[in-house]
């Protein structure tokens, strides 16, 4: 049937009305149906070993462009809506955006959910229906609020299954039901799925934050995504969470085995399961206790298990590397105690080294420890990070099982975050170096021999210029925030914390303000924009938010500092957000305190859109350094080698750093003293800044003036080399010639080779 006709039956059945009387929901609703059935109709691709990527978060994004895209109808719906005088872009509009992730980690999730779905690999997800996502973030005098964030209407991309699973929890059982979202493989025929478990009778209120009932699990366990900086019960109810999720989803796994005939001594030929960080890692007790209780020795389970599960590290951040209480898990889940014990008992007999246990002293479960000891593989996710775990962090680990460890550096699907958020750029390269890259990214390197190519490069900089007047218009329509669409964007978004150092960025602000109002006006007009959230419970992290947004205020009302410094934090941050920053952004902030950001992945999206990085030489801004070369980025700061030794107490003298000895350099002081300057001090409230203060000064943790005054000079040349359009467009080449490299279909293709090994 021709799709005009189904998109005609569609609206018929659902709204009684034809598509030319709809209005743009209604449209969207219709064309949502449309690609879900479509989606849904596919097959899944063919092979007898599949993988589940197991998380907690799946940041999807708004899914209806992906997937017209990814079923090859994009362009003949955008046609036919326009032969009704309506515009794609409009109806797209109308999707709620499912925020079912916090940042980097579920955003690589569903980049990859993209990839494996593209590369026709047989692969589905496993995750939490949360009713709503990540809190929506509001602003209010200067400060972070959190809202509610529901993102389920009448219709949405989930498709009941009427499947479900019983997870036994202390003193009572809940049911799991799984709906699923079907994920179409770009280029190809074939659909996986994100299977996501909900509680069967779901609560429909809107809880948030840090500010819920904490008793009623049977009815609000999936009630919304816990933000990462939580409180001592809302832990509790992770592990509830956590555990249900992978008793669910260990459950299908075995009922897929089973019902395809595969005897359970086979699970690890036809299975493997990949723990996206710890938060699902209580799946390998758990498919433990379901082999056993089904008649498999312990140990034969445990070798199943083992040759199954691979568990990949996001972070080396001590504080986020979970270590759930014994008790906790005696109480959520008591059956699962005891092998967990077992699993401790045994390790412990092998190696004595108390550093290598999964129960420490004071009973509490590293999770880590045990997805190490009892997976086959362990990967980081950019190649330093990687290095880092092998040689400090995870070191006595790399010792006894060297041949687990192995890097994936991330990456990042193309298909949305070039093709779709910036089609302008995407014809030009279609124009050089035909369409190809579009199956395989690898040929952006094309463009290299494009360099010279005056006309090429002067067309980079009218994209480039039309994704920026665009960004002002969408600045202007939802915040009614004015820029100059001429001056350098300068763009930092990501979770807002303190070794991400947004209050680094915020000094340079200070730093400029002071010059202008000194006389001494930058290079060129700069607009400097934000987008983060910072957990609700994470009080240093609202403290830099007022910061920003303090001078945003500051500035805006000085008529002599305006017309050369902008400063404005977009309000509720989010993927979509993300699609209209990344393709205005000439300069992108990636300025995290060498060690401490494992890859980051925003930073191959604004190179691929043609901006040029500022950067330590932390996470994959280190392999992106290496393949642009030292032209095309600005690298500043220590090495992460130094901070390391720096937080050992090691250098520069065995005292380690003492942030006060850079506070008192002249550069300096003035800067970090303007936070409790009279002009901030009548804007924001005395008590924040003034915290933020002494602490930058006393104990700056994350160490943001060991690098302020390399960071100040780096990104003031960047500012100056910007001026020279040519040189600047050949840059602007180069980054998105060699972005192809962080695409995740690679990531991927490394992924199956390496570990999955699917045929
Ligand atoms: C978790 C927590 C939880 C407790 C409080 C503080 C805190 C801080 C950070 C985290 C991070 C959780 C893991 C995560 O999201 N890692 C991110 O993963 C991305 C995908 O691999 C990677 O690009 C980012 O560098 C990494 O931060």
């Amino acid at each position: 049937m021709q799709l005009k006709e189904q998109l005609f039956q569609t609206t018929q059945a659902r709204f009684g009305s034809a598509p030319d009387q709809c209005d743009d929901h209604q449209l969207y609703e219709a064309l949502l149906i449309l690609a879900r059935n479509m989606s849904q109709d596919r097959p899944a691709p063919k092979g007898d070993r599949k993988l589940y990527y197991f998380s907690a978060e799946f940041l999807m994004g708004k899914l209806l462009s992906n997937n017209l895209l990814a079923l090859g109808i994009h362009g003949q719906v955008k046609d036919l809506l326009a032969d009704l005088g309506r515009d794609l872009g409009v109806i797209e509009s109308m999707e709620p955006e499912p925020s079912l992730g916090n940042g980097g980690l579920g955003r690589l999730a569903a980049c990859f959910l993209d990839s494996i779905a593209a590369l026709g690999l047989p692969g589905d997800g496993v995750g939490l229906n949360y009713h709503y996502g990540l809190f929506r973030q509001k602003f209010d005098r200067s400060r972070q609020t959190e809202a509610p964030d529901p993102w389920m209407e009448r219709d949405s991309w989930l498709i009941p299954t009427g499947v479900s699973f019983d997870v036994p929890f202390g003193g009572f059982d809940l049911k799991a039901v799984l709906y699923d979202i079907a994920i179409p493989g770009a280029g190809g025929g074939c659909a996986n799925r994100l299977h996501l478990f909900d509680v069967a009778e779901p609560a429909d209120a809107p809880w948030v934050g840090i500010d819920f009932d904490k008793g009623d699990i049977a009815h609000r366990l999936t009630s919304f995504l816990y933000p990462d900086d939580s409180d001592e019960a809302g832990r509790l109810l992770r592990v509830y969470q956590q555990y249900f999720m992978v008793s669910a989803g260990a459950q299908l796994i075995l009922s897929e085995l089973e019902s395809k005939g595969y005897p359970l001594n086979t699970l690890a030929d036809h299975v493997v399961v990949q723990i996206n960080d710890t938060h699902p890692s209580m799946v390998i007790p758990e498919l433990i206790r379901l082999l056993t209780a089904r008649g498999m020795s312990f140990d034969e389970a445990l070798d199943q298990v083992r040759r199954t599960c691979a568990y990949t590290n996001h972070t080396i951040l001590a504080e986020a590397l979970e270590k759930w209480p014994l008790a906790f898990i005696e109480k959520v889940a008591p059956q699962l105690a005891p092998v967990i014990l077992e699993l401790d008992r045994r390790m412990k007999e092998a190696y004595p080294d108390p550093k290598l246990a999964i129960l420490d002293g004071e009973g509490r479960v590293h999770m880590a420890h045990m997805d190490i000891h009892c997976g086959f593989s362990v990967n980081g996710v950019a190649a330093l990070h990687t290095d880092i775990l092998k040689n400090s962090e995870l070191k006595h680990f790399y010792d006894i099982y060297p041949e687990k460890f192995n890097n994936k550096t991330n990456g990042v699907t193309f298909r949305r975050w070039l093709e779709a958020c910036d089609p302008e750029l995407a014809a030009l390269i279609d124009s050089c170096i035909g369409a190809d890259w579009r199956q395989d990214a690898k040929k952006l390197e094309k463009l290299l021999g494009f360099q010279e190519d005056e006309s090429v490069l002067e067309r980079l900089l009218e994209v480039k210029q039309h994704n920026k007047e665009r960004l002002c218009w969408v600045l202007w329509a939802s915040q009614h925030i004015e820029v100059d669409p001429q001056s350098v964007f300068d763009i930092q978004v990501k979770r807002l914390h303190e070794y991400k150092r947004q209050q680094m960025n915020a000094l340079y602000i200070i730093r400029k303000y002071l010059d202008i109002k000194a006389g001494k006006l930058p290079e060129r007009p700069v607009t400097i924009l934000f987008g983060a959230k910072a957990a609700p419970a994470y009080v240093m992290a609202k403290h830099i938010i007022h910061l920003i947004l303090c001078l945003q205020k500051l500035i805006d009302q000085d008529p002599q500092v305006r017309p050369w410094l902008r400063v404005a934090m977009v309000e509720n941050y989010n993927v979509t957000w993300a699609e209209r920053l990344i393709p205005a952004c000439d300069i992108s902030e990636q300025i995290s305190l060498a060690s401490k950001e494992a890859s980051g992945t925003s930073n191959m999206k604004f190179m691929a859109n043609g901006a040029v990085t500022l950067g330590t030489l932390d996470g994959a801004n280190v392999e992106i350094a290496q393949l642009v070369g030292g032209d095309n980025i600005y690298t500043f700061g220590q090495k992460s080698d130094t901070v390391i030794g720096l937080y050992k107490g090691e250098e520069p003298d065995g005292r380690g750093y003492r942030p006060l000895e850079y506070y008192h350099r002249p550069a300096v002081e003035p800067l970090v003293d303007f936070l409790v300057s009279p002009e901030l001090l009548a804007i924001g409230d005395p008590a924040s800044l003034s915290t933020l203060w002494k602490d930058m000064k006393n104990k700056d943790w994350f160490m943001a003036l060991l690098d302020i005054e390399d960071y100040i000079e780096a990104k003031d040349r960047a500012i100056k080399d910007y001026g020279d359009r040519r040189a600047w467009a050949k840059k602007m080449l180069v980054n998105i010639a060699k972005s192809g490299y962080f695409s995740s279909d690679r990531t991927i293709e490394q992924y199956n080779e390496d570990i999955w090994k699917l045929k």
